[in-house]
């Protein structure tokens, strides 16, 4: 790990966000929060740019030439050596499985809509986007329904990075039109997530938190 403050590029709303900062704060890490209002095309300057090409926060600075976009990468790097990642070969494995279904099979419905109705605050104007939305996240919704039936968490009974990548966007579905009712294990699981310690909700700044003024 680098020897200065870890920075995260940031946007307080956002589930991906989260995910590193609820990591950091559970970890006991400090960092220097830089919001970047992807609102207002701060994503897209020249010097945001320079830093993640992809540009999209979150972003990590690890030092002044190491950087690390991809949420889930990040919470790769952080959680390496800690409880939050297991050791073994096949359970870290079982953990990233999770994390690529996260991005390939939940994130782009769940957190899309949830963009468009809640972020953008424009349903009427997507509604037909949103409709598309609908089935493939209540299949991903399902499949960890199912899971969470016979398991406390999604690796190995333990609270790991997957629980944390899922839990982003899955406990703000409803943000997103998604009624998770007809979802009994996967509420007792956010119950369980939202007990572990040093827990902190998708919008609250933590007290090893420092945000840097912005200019915009
Ligand atoms: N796959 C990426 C997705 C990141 C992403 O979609 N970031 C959004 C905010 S949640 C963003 O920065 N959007 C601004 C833009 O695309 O200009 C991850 O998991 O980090």
């Amino acid at each position: 790990m680098g020897m200065g403050t870890l920075r995260l590029y940031d946007f307080l709303p956002s589930g991906n966000g989260y995910k590193v900062r609820l990591l950091l704060t559970q970890i006991g890490m400090p960092f220097e929060r830089i919001e970047i209002n992807i609102l207002k095309g701060k994503t897209r300057t020249p010097e945001f740019l320079n830093k993640n090409p992809v540009g999209k926060i979150p972003l990590l600075e690890i030092d002044s030439d190491k950087y690390l976009s991809e949420s889930n990468a990040i919470l790769i790097y952080l959680s390496e050596g800690t409880e939050f990642l297991p050791y073994d070969p096949y359970l870290r494995a079982k953990v990233m499985q999770w994390l690529f279904f996260e991005q390939f099979s939940h994130e782009p419905f769940i957190a899309k809509s949830r963009y468009l109705v809640s972020i953008l605050g424009k349903p009427e104007e997507y509604h037909q986007l949103i409709e598309q939305l609908r089935e493939p996240g209540y299949a991903a919704l399902t499949i960890m329904e199912n899971h969470l039936q016979n398991h406390l968490f999604f690796v190995n009974e333990r609270y790991t990075i997957a629980d944390i990548s899922l839990f982003a966007y899955t406990h703000v579905a409803d943000e997103g039109e998604f009624d998770l009712h007809q979802f009994p294990a996967i509420i007792d699981w956010m119950e369980r997530v939202k007990k572990q310690p040093s827990y902190i909700s998708l919008q609250e700044k933590n007290m090893l938190t420092f945000d840097s003024i912005t200019v915009s």
